[in-house]
């Protein structure tokens, strides 16, 4: 599947994936399917692609070395300027693959993700967090040879991050570097706090899900936000806020973000803190997934467990199983069955929107508070706009005056204490 790639040019590459004990031949090529999809996002076109079944870690280079020598003259003969392995090699690794690759990078899959992040990050927020996570991730790496090859061959895996023209030979300036971008972070981190508090009370959504599922279309279509759409892994790196309309005056927050990948680098998700802060502090996950993909269940785990990982695991979550639109009618029935208590939706073809709106504020109500108030004689001005914010559930009069029982969130029932000057919960 070719994926947009309208100002790059295409390196070639060759992708190389490792079949260990656990681990069978077909899940190792829907990996290698996936890290080609990185690799065409990132912009380079797969040009071969080994899989090689291996005991034990070579330390040296991953695989044996007369495999590695192997792959290295094919790549060569395929014209290929890259080498991609799906895990993650050791510095040592890629030092000793560099001594006999003059003409050839290699990279891992964690240098293919932070270089698809450092081509998609737009806002300063974005920017900052990944320059650090890959600059942390180059300061191990970070040799003369390496160094000399980024300035003479460039392209994927050796993009100078913002504002930087050239990499620097001195470690110590990228720890300058670091610690620099650190500050900023922190500076960013208290600016999104003061923003969070600012957020009150109100009931905030998050969608969450593996990158492409979908999660800025169906953003889009319950909010009306322009966001940016495509068909390419990391699309959004920002996290964007909305009101959510729910009817019956409720009204929620929702937000959309980074999406999530298997073996995503750790530096990176410790990095994007500040960007996945919404989610951690939000109180409904809405899972969003790719229903049409053969790896669901697997990509469904990679996100719990990122989820696990950002301390968010114990909130309320919501599964929405998306792109129901082209799938066949005996696949959606199997996954009916497989996950009865999803909700299936179309963001495209905003199919089955209501229903989801509708669950959400389900969920939003298991939150509510309740409480009763007393309005004295001549307060109707003020009674009418209680009816405005929250839900009356019972009315009665006795000689004190109005007494009324209200449901709501949390904010909403408050204010209306406040305003009462009374009343108990
Ligand atoms: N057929 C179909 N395609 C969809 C649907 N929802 C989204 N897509 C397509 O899936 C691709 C990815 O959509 P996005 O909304 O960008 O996905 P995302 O989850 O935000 O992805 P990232 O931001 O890259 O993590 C786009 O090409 C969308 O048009 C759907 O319901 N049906
Ligand atoms: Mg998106």
């Amino acid at each position: 599947m070719p994926l947009n790639q309208q100002e790059t040019i295409y390196e070639k590459a060759v992708l190389v994936g490792v079949v260990t004990a656990g681990l069978s031949r077909e899940v190792v090529e829907e990996h290698l399917d996936e890290l080609q999809l990185l690799a065409e996002t990132a912009g380079a076109k797969s040009v071969g692609r080994f899989t090689q079944r291996v005991s034990r870690i070579n330390p040296k280079f991953f695989i044996g070395k007369g495999k590695a020598e192997q792959i290295v003259q094919q790549a060569k003969a395929l014209d290929a300027t890259l080498i991609i392995f799906d895990d993650e090699l050791s510095p040592t690794q890629v030092r000793n693959y560099q001594k006999f690759t003059e003409s050839l990078k290699v990279i891992d899959r964690t240098a293919l993700i932070l270089d698809i992040f450092t081509q998609h990050a737009r806002t300063r927020e974005a920017k900052t967090q990944v320059e650090l996570a890959r600059l942390q991730y180059m300061l191990p790496r970070l040799t003369r040879m390496w160094t000399h090859l980024e300035r003479q061959m460039g392209g994927i895996g050796t993009r100078a991050g913002a504002g930087e023209t050239q990499i620097e030979v001195d470690r110590r300036l990228v720890r300058d570097r670091i610690s620099k971008l650190k500050t900023e972070m922190k500076a960013i981190e208290t600016e999104r706090a003061t923003q969070s508090k600012r957020r009150g009370e109100k009931f905030r959504v998050s969608l969450l899900g593996y990158t492409n599922a979908g999660k800025s279309t169906l953003m889009k279509a319950l909010t009306g936000v322009d966001v940016y759409i495509k068909d390419q892994l990391f699309a959004t790196l920002d996290t964007t806020i909305r009101s959510l309309t729910l009817g019956r005056k409720r009204e929620a927050l929702i937000s959309d973000s980074v999406g999530f990948i298997r073996k995503l680098p750790h530096g990176l998700v410790a990095s994007f803190r500040s960007t996945l802060r919404e989610a951690i502090e939000s109180d409904l996950l809405v899972i969003v997934a790719d229903a049409s993909v053969q790896l669901l269940e697997q990509q469904l785990e990679t996100v719990k467990e990122v989820i696990s990982s950002i301390s968010a695991g114990e909130k309320d979550s919501l599964l929405v199983l998306n792109k129901i639109d082209i799938l066949t009618p005996e696949e959606l029935k199997g996954l009916r069955a497989r996950y009865p208590d999803a909700v299936f939706i179309s963001a495209l073809e905003h199919s089955s929107l209501d229903m989801l709106k509708t669950a959400i504020s389900d969920m939003m109500e298991e939150s509510f508070r309740t409480a009763e108030v007393i309005f004295g004689p001549k307060r109707g001005k003020e009674i009418s706009s209680v009816y405005d914010t929250v839900e009356v559930v019972e009315r009665w009069y006795t000689e004190d005056g109005i007494h009324l029982k209200i449901k709501g969130e949390r904010s909403a029932v408050g204010r209306v204490l406040l305003l009462a000057g009374n009343g108990v919960e």
